[in-house]
């Protein structure tokens, strides 16, 4: 991989994300830097590696002091340079739990009545965002590209610029962007649609989300004209001009294609069918959070066992839990309704021998995941509201037999590539049918999967994430304002 040459980067690569792609493990000897797993740290270490580049995030509160010769061992093996930003408790509330986590997310994701606009959260997002410029600008020269991943972060470019930094800024979200009628109802609208403008490059995940941006651009910046396909000029005080593109993100589909091709992997998988007896196995993998839309699968998945009998004794769904956000209140009201519900439908129909719902409250190692994507017959993605959402393209890479199929919500980015490639595509707020869509899936033929699962492994094979680097970085650096058109979805 050539990193970076194809796409005219002069400079360095500096990457700015809330989070450090690494964990901190305390040892014995002290603590140590472990290189993340995810998909975005494996398709921009080459970049970064060949530039020489630079990621800034934070890593969790205190430590990072202490942490500093780690992180100096890390940058020198791996090759490019991490840099911590410290967060207070305080900073960490206000600014994480609060404008980013309370605000933003249940904002963008269409849940607004669960937004709390608290003033002392705007403040203190600004706060961060301007420590996160600072230190951006401290650490960066002016040939450098600075790619800004996410809500946590959408006013670093604006400050750059504030204090007097210029660099070239892209700006990438990975979660949804909302409709006007309800961007529109944030306090801080106009500060937030203004800050995203001062990137050269705004990235979403679909054409819907780019759609939406345009249209509450329009709404609050009547003066804005909008052309082609991958470009808006503003017409503001100093008449700039932003490129507005969409780049729906991938997986390393390779790296998951080959652990569950593996013989370990498919023996482990064997064994987990032999302890659900060959019965038909349901899979749900989650991040607990209320956009996943685990009750309502739940209540989908107890109509599917009233409506259609001969269901019963012969599925088994596995509700992978993965706790997140602990700290938030709502977040244990959550946990608690969906172990209600678990505990209430297995109440009403189980039998000896047969429990309708095993629910796994933990993270797995990367190796048990592939094993379970592996032995499952179905995997319900069915979320309310989500920017593309992984797991059910890690699903369709891991099920390297083929015989899976997917039920996918349509309001999932990733519906957008995957609705004509065989997916199953339902309402998730719909009960009955996502209660039919569980029997059909269940139901489908041999060859009828192995064709669906096919075309959707192709296409995630083809759109993996190093492709996503590749197309993001060229948008940002193709000469004209409209060389470059949205991938298609
Ligand atoms: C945001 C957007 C967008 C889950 N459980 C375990 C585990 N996971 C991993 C999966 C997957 C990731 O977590 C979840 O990714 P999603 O895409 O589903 O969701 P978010 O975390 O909300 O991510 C989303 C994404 O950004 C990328 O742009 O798709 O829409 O919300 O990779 O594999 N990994 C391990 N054990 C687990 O138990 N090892």
């Amino acid at each position: 991989e050539e990193g970076g040459e194809a796409h005219g980067l002069r400079g360095r690569l500096v990457v700015v994300s809330n989070r450090l792609p690494v964990t901190l493990a305390r040892k014995p000897s002290g603590w140590e830097v472990q290189a993340g797993a995810g998909g975005l740290v494996t398709a921009l270490a080459p970049v970064l590696r060949d530039r020489g580049g630079l990621w800034i995030g934070s890593c969790g509160q205190g430590g990072e002091a202490e942490a500093s010769a780690p992180f100096a061992r890390f940058s020198k093996e791996a090759g490019y340079r991490l840099l911590p930003v410290e967060l207070t408790g305080e900073e960490h509330r206000d600014y994480y739990e609060g404008f980013s986590n309370e605000i933003i997310w249940p904002l963008f994701h269409d849940f607004q009545s669960r937004c709390n606009f608290e003033p002392r959260y705007w403040n203190c997002y600004q706060e961060v965002n301007r420590k996160f410029a600072r230190t951006v600008a401290a650490n960066s020269r002016e040939d450098d590209y600075v790619w800004v991943h996410d809500y946590h972060l959408m006013h670093v470019a604006g400050f750059l610029r504030e204090q007097g930094a210029r660099r070239s800024c892209g700006f990438f979200l990975h979660i949804p962007f909302p409709a006007p009628d309800i961007f529109l109802k944030l306090p801080w609208r106009r500060q937030v649609l203004s800050a995203l403008l001062e990137h050269q490059l705004v990235g979403f995940q679909t054409l819907a989300d780019r759609r939406n941006f345009i249209r509450c651009l329009q709404v609050l910046h009547p003066r804005a004209e909008v052309w082609g396909r991958g470009c808006v000029v503003t017409a503001g005080v100093e008449e700039k001009s932003v490129r507005i593109g969409c780049f729906p993100i991938g997986i390393d589909y390779a790296a998951f294609a080959k652990l569950a091709a593996s013989p370990a992997m498919a023996a482990q998988a064997r064994a987990i069918r032999q302890a659900y007896r060959d019965r038909t196995i349901l899979l749900g993998v989650d991040r607990l959070d209320y956009s996943k839309g685990v009750p309502q699968r739940l209540r989908a998945l107890r109509s599917a066992l009233a409506r259609h009998p001969e269901l019963r004794e012969r599925v088994c769904h596995v509700q992978v839990l993965v706790p997140s956000r602990e700290g938030v209140g709502e977040y244990q009201e959550l946990k608690n309704e969906i172990e209600r519900l678990v505990t209430q439908i297995n109440g009403e129909f189980t039998v000896p021998g047969w429990v309708p719902i095993h629910h796994l409250y933990r993270n797995l190692s990367r190796q048990e995941l592939v094993a379970y994507y592996l032995a499952s017959d179905v995997a319900l993605v069915t979320p309310l509201r989500d920017g593309m959402n992984l797991v059910a393209k890690e699903y369709c890479a891991s099920n390297v037999t083929e015989t899976g199929a997917l039920v996918l919500s349509e309001f999932a980015g990733a519906a957008a590539q995957f609705q004509r490639l065989g997916a199953l595509l339902v309402n998730p707020y719909d009960t009955e049918e996502v209660a039919d869509a569980i029997k059909t899936a269940c139901c489908l033929s041999r060859p009828d999967r192995r064709m669906r699962m096919h075309k959707l492994r192709e296409n995630v094979r083809r759109s993996n994430v190093s492709g996503w680097v590749d197309s993001f970085l060229d948008a940002a650096f193709s000469r004209h304002l409209d060389d470059f058109a949205p991938i298609e979805t």
